[in-house]
C-alpha cells in the first residue's frame, strides 16, 4: 500500500495555500519509495541566518523581500543572549539572529563569517530514528534528540553538523499526532510588526525555497556527496559541473544531492584551479572556511518578483544583451510563457533541457562581504539548475570578482 506520505503537504506549505501541484512544479517534487529510506526528511524547516544586526535585518526582509514578521525571542520573552526574527514568505521560514548579550556566542561566528547560514533546519518525521542512522554512519551530532514544550504544544530537535560550522538542525513537529501549533519552536511568541499590516503586505515575492548550494574547500566535494549520500541517505541528481567546464570558466566542479522527493536540493561546489582566483575561493577566503553559497527563491512569476525587488533597491547580476541576441540560444529556448524581450528587459535567464525550461536570476552579494546570494528561479518542468547558463552567469559573476580586485 502507497502512503505518499511524503508528498503529503507540510504543515508550512498548507498553511501558504499551496497545493500539491503548485508546489511540483515550484521545485520539481518526484515520487520515490519511502521504506527503505534511512532518514526520511520530510522539507525545510527554517533557514537560521546569524546577522550583524537582526533588527534591521528583520526590517529589510519586509519591506524589501515582502516577507511577514510572524515571531520572535529576544530580551523580552527571556532570551538575554539574542533577538531572534522569524519571517515568513510562502513556505519559507527564515530566522534572523542577532547578539544583545556581550558574551553571546554569536558574536565570535558573525566576526568569523559575517551575515551567513548556521542552520539549514529540516523538518523529519522522526528525529530518533534520523539521529541513530546518522549515529551508525559516523555523522557528529551536535545537538542530542531533546523534548521542548510550551503551551503551543510540543516538538523533538537534534541537530548534526555540515560542512564548516553549518549545522542540520532536524525537528519533528507532530508527536503522537499532535502538531506543534506556536510560531516557530518553544520559547518563541508570535509578533506581527506595522509592516505585516500594512496595505498590500505580505508581498510574497517568493513561495518556496528550492535549493541551498554549499560551498566546500578543493578536494572535498566528493566526500560531502558521500556525507549526504551515507548519513542521510540523499540520493545525488544528474546535473552536475566537472573540470571540462571548470578549466574553461567556471572554475568551480559541482554535484547535487537532494532528498527523496526532492523537496531538499543541495549543489555542493568546490574551487577548480582557473587564471583567476575562483569565486569559490574567494567566497571560502570571506566566509572563512565552508559554508551556505546562495539560497534559491522559488516563484510562480519571476517578472513580478524582479520588478518588485529592483523598486526595493536589490540588485542583480547583469547579463550582456548578446546572451539574448544569440540566434543558436533562440533556437534552443523555443517558446516560454513570455517573449525573450520581456526577460532581456529584466536580465533574467533561462535555459531548458528534456524536461522543460526554467527562468532564473541571481543577485549580487546580500551584505558586505562576497559571500551569501539569492538566486530566484522559475521552474516550468525542467528539473536542473541552469546548466546551459553557467558560462553566461560565472562569466557574470568573474566581472563583479574583477570589480572587488579579485587576482
Ligand atoms: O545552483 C546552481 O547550481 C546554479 C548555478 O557559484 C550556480 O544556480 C552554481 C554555482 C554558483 C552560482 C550559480
Ligand atoms: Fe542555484
Amino acid at each position: 500500500a502507497k502512503t505518499a506520505s511524503h508528498l503529503d503537504l507540510t504543515p508550512q506549505e498548507s498553511e501558504a495555500g499551496l497545493d500539491l501541484d503548485q508546489l511540483k512544479q515550484l521545485v520539481g517534487l518526484v515520487e520515490y519509495d519511502e521504506s527503505t529510506d534511512r532518514f526520511p526528511v520530510t522539507g525545510w524547516d527554517a533557514i537560521v541566518f546569524v546577522v550583524g544586526n537582526a533588527t534591521q535585518a528583520a526590517q529589510y526582509y519586509q519591506s524589501t523581500w515582502g516577507m511577514e514578521l510572524v515571531g520572535y525571542s529576544g530580551p523580552e520573552t527571556g532570551n538575554r543572549d539574542h533577538k531572534a526574527f522569524v519571517l515568513k514568505s510562502g513556505s519559507i521560514r527564515f530566522v534572523l539572529k542577532g547578539a544583545v548579550s556581550p558574551d553571546s556566542p554569536l558574536i565570535a561566528h558573525h566576526a568569523a563569517h559575517g551575515d551567513g547560514v548556521v542552520d539549514i533546519s529540516l523538518e523529519v518525521p522522526d528525529v530518533d530514528r534520523c539521529i541513530a542512522q546518522a549515529k551508525a554512519a559516523g555523522a557528529r551530532v551536535v545537538h542530542e534528540p531533546e523534548t521542548l514544550s510550551d503551551e503551543h504544544g510540543t516538538v523533538r530537535v537534534a541537530a548534526i553538523a555540515t560542512y564548516g560550522e553549518t549545522i542540520h538542525s532536524l525537528v519533528q513537529r507532530t508527536i503522537d499526532g499532535q502538531t506543534y501549533a506556536g510560531p516557530y519552536l518553544p520559547g518563541y511568541v508570535a509578533r506581527t510588526s506595522t509592516f505585516t499590516k500594512r496595505d498590500g503586505a505580505p508581498k510574497r515575492l517568493f513561495q518556496a525555497l528550492d535549493h541551498i548550494v554549499g560551498n566546500v574547500e578543493l578536494g572535498k566535494m566528493d566526500e560531502w556527496v558521500t556525507f549526504y549520500n551515507k548519513v542521510m541517505g540523499f540520493v545525488n541528481m544528474a546535473e552536475f559541473i566537472g573540470d571540462d567546464i571548470a578549466t574553461d570558466y567556471s572554475a568551480l566542479m559541482s554535484k547535487v544531492v537532494a532528498n527523496g522527493n526532492h523537496r531538499v536540493k543541495f549543489p555542493l561546489n568546490e574551487p577548480a584551479i582557473a587564471k583567476k582566483r575562483s569565486q569559490i575561493d574567494e567566497y571560502l577566503d570571506f566566509y572563512r572556511g565552508p559554508g551556505a553559497q546562495h539560497l534559491a527563491l522559488a516563484t510562480n512569476d519571476i517578472l513580478r518578483s524582479v520588478d518588485e525587488l529592483r523598486k526595493e533597491g536589490v540588485e542583480f547580476l547583469d547579463t550582456p544583451d548578446a546572451y539574448y541576441d544569440d540566434p543558436e540560444m533562440r533556437e534552443r529556448i523555443g517558446q516560454v510563457r513570455v517573449p525573450i524581450e520581456e526577460l532581456k528587459a529584466r536580465k533574467i535567464l533561462v535555459d531548458r533541457d528534456e524536461d522543460g525550461y526554467l527562468l532564473q536570476i541571481f543577485t549580487k552579494p546580500l551584505g558586505d562581504r562576497p559571500t551569501v546570494f539569492f538566486e530566484i528561479i522559475e521552474r516550468h518542468g525542467s528539473l536542473g539548475f541552469g546548466k546551459g547558463n553557467f558560462k553566461a552567469l560565472f562569466e557574470s559573476i568573474e566581472r563583479e570578482q574583477d570589480k572587488r580586485g579579485n587576482l
